[in-house]
C-alpha cells in the first residue's frame, strides 16, 4: 500500500466535505486483511530467481483468464530448501495439500454462486461460507508461505523492514524469540505470522489457530456489519434479520467505491 499518500487527492467524499486521509482509508478497508495482502507478495515485486521481475497473478495462484484459483508453481525446485525443509515434504505439501485448498476454494465459490441463482438451497450458505474461509485461507497463506522461503534465505532483514522490526520489537533477536515462541505455542494446527497493522503501521506477531475461523487471510474487508446483539438489541431485540435489512439502507456506497478505487490503484489493477 505504498502509493497511499496520493489518496488525499482521490478520496474526497461529497457527503463529508473534508478529504479522507490515509488513516481513514486504512480504517475503512480493515486491518488484518491489508496486512495479509502485503504478506502475499502482491506489493513485493521481487521473485526469488529474478529479483527484478514482477510476480504475475498466476505466480500468486489465480488465473485471470478463467477466473479460477490455481496451484501456483513453487518459486524454486522442491529440493531447493534442503536440508532445512526436505524435498518429499515440499512435494506432498505443495502438490497434495495446497492443491486441495485450491480445489476447495473454487468449489465453495461455485456453490455460493449456485445459491445466489437459486440452483442450491439458501440453507447451505453457512456450510459453504465455512468452506470458503477454510480453503481460501489455506490457499492465500500457502502462497505467502512458499514466497516467504528461499534457498538464499535466512540471516536478517535490511533497510526499512529492519528498522521497523527494531522499532516495534526492540531488536531482531527479540522479534525472533517472540515469533518462535508464538509459532511453537499455536494449539494444534495453525500458523505463526508476522503481520503489518496498517492503521498504526505497526508490525505484530500473531497466531492463526484454525485459519478457517472464520476469515480468509488475505482478503480486504470493504463492507462490514456488526451483528453482536449490542449493535441492534435496543431497537430490534432478537430480530437480527430486520436489523440486517435496515443496515442495507444505510451503507455508504459512495465512500466504499472510493476506497475500492484507491485499493485497486495501489495494487496496480
Ligand atoms: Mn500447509
Amino acid at each position: 500500500m505504498s502509493s497511499t499518500p496520493q489518496l488525499n487527492d482521490t478520496l474526497a467524499d461529497r457527503n463529508h466535505p473534508r478529504t479522507l486521509d490515509r488513516r481513514d482509508m486504512l480504517a475503512a478497508i480493515g486491518l488484518g486483511g491489508a496486512a495479509a495482502l502485503s504478506g502475499l507478495g502482491l506489493a513485493a515485486p521481487a521473485r526469488a530467481q529474478d529479483p527484478g521481475a514482477m510476480l504475475s497473478s498466476e505466480d500468486l495462484g489465480w488465473d485471470p483468464r478463467t477466473g479460477q484459483y490455481i496451484l501456483p508453481p513453487l518459486p524454486y525446485p522442491y529440493g531447493a530448501l534442503e536440508p532445512h525443509i526436505d524435498q518429499q515434504t515440499m512435494e506432498l505439501h505443495h502438490d497434495r495439500h495446497h492443491a486441495g485448498y485450491v480445489r476447495g476454494l473454487n468449489s465453495a465459490l461455485e456453490a455460493l454462486a449456485a445459491i445466489r441463482t437459486g440452483a442450491r438451497d439458501a440453507g447451505e450458505v453457512k456450510h459453504w461460507s465455512r468452506e470458503l474461509a477454510f480453503h481460501g485461507s489455506g490457499h492465500f497463506l500457502h502462497v505467502c508461505f512458499w514466497h516467504c522461503m528461499s534457498p538464499e534465505g535466512g540471516g536478517q532483514p535490511e533497510g526499512a523492514l529492519a528498522s521497523q522490526i527494531t522499532r516495534d520489537f526492540g531488536s531482531f533477536k527479540a522479534f525472533s524469540d517472540h515469533y518462535k515462541a508464538a509459532s511453537n505455542a499455536v494449539e494444534a494446527s495453525g500458523w505463526g505470522l508476522l503481520v503489518l497493522e496498517p492503521l498504526s503501521r505497526r508490525l505484530m506477531v500473531m497466531q492463526a489457530e484454525k485459519h478457517q475461523n472464520l476469515t480468509a487471510w488475505g482478503v480486504i474487508p470493504l463492507v462490514v456489519i456488526d451483528v453482536w446483539e449490542h449493535a441492534y438489541y435496543l431497537k430490534y431485540q432478537n430480530r437480527r434479520a430486520a436489523y440486517v435489512d435496515a443496515f442495507m439502507n444505510v451503507i455508504n456506497w459512495r465512500r466504499t467505491g472510493q476506497v475500492f478505487d484507491a485499493i485497486m490503484t495501489s495494487l496496480g489493477g
